[in-house]
C-alpha cells in the first residue's frame, strides 16, 4: 500500500545529541516517520480509527495498514493515546481473552504483564466479554471488558517508517 508521507523528524540513532564533543563518529541521523494522519510517538505510528466495527474487523482494518490494534506497552503509551481520544467513544485495543478464562493476549505476542493493565475499576467484569475497549468512566481513562461483536472505534498502532 502507498501511503503519503506528511510528517518527518530527526531522530539520534545513537541517542547522543554530539553537544560539541569530539567523539570519533557523528551522530548518525535517522530519518523516520508517519503516514499522513498518524500520530507519532517514541518511534510508533498510531491511527485513531472514526468507523465503527467489531473487534476482529477492526484488527483487520488494521491488518490490511500494515498495523495492529494498539498494544498498551507503558503508562506514556496510554496517557500519549488518550489525549487524542474523544472521551465520548469507546476504542478497541489489540487485548482479548479468545477463550475467556482470563487468559489476556495482545496481538502482536507481548506478555501480558499484570504490572502495565489499566483496568477500570470493577473491570474485567464478565467472562463473556472478551475484547478490551479503552473508554472513560468518571473522567479517567481505562479498560474496560466488552462483547467483540460490539461495533467500537479503535486504535492501530505501527513501527515508523524509516528512510
Ligand atoms: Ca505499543
Ligand atoms: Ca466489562
Amino acid at each position: 500500500m502507498a501511503l503519503e508521507i506528511t510528517y518527518a523528524e530527526v531522530r539520534f540513532k545513537n541517542g547522543s545529541n554530539s553537544s560539541g564533543t569530539n567523539s570519533e563518529s557523528p551522530a548518525e541521523k535517522v530519518w523516520s516517520c508517519c503516514p499522513k494522519n498518524w500520530k507519532s510517538f517514541s518511534s510508533k505510528c498510531y491511527f485513531i480509527a472514526t468507523d465503527s466495527k467489531s473487534w476482529n474487523e477492526s484488527e483487520k482494518n488494521c491488518s490490511r495498514m500494515e498495523a495492529h490494534l494498539l498494544v498498551i506497552n507503558t503508562k506514556d503509551e496510554q496517557d500519549f493515546i488518550n489525549r487524542n481520544l474523544d472521551k465520548q467513544s469507546a476504542y478497541f485495543v489489540g487485548l482479548s481473552d479468545p477463550e475467556g478464562q482470563g487468559r489476556w493476549q495482545w496481538v502482536d505476542q507481548t506478555p501480558y504483564n499484570k504490572s502495565t493493565t489499566f483496568w477500570l475499576p470493577g473491570e474485567p467484569s464478565n467472562p463473556n466479554e472478551r475484547c478490551v475497549v479503552l473508554q472513560t468512566r468518571s473522567s479517567s481513562w481505562g479498560w474496560n471488558d466488552v462483547p467483540c461483536v460490539e461495533s467500537q472505534r479503535s486504535v492501530c498502532e505501527m513501527m515508523n517508517i524509516y528512510l
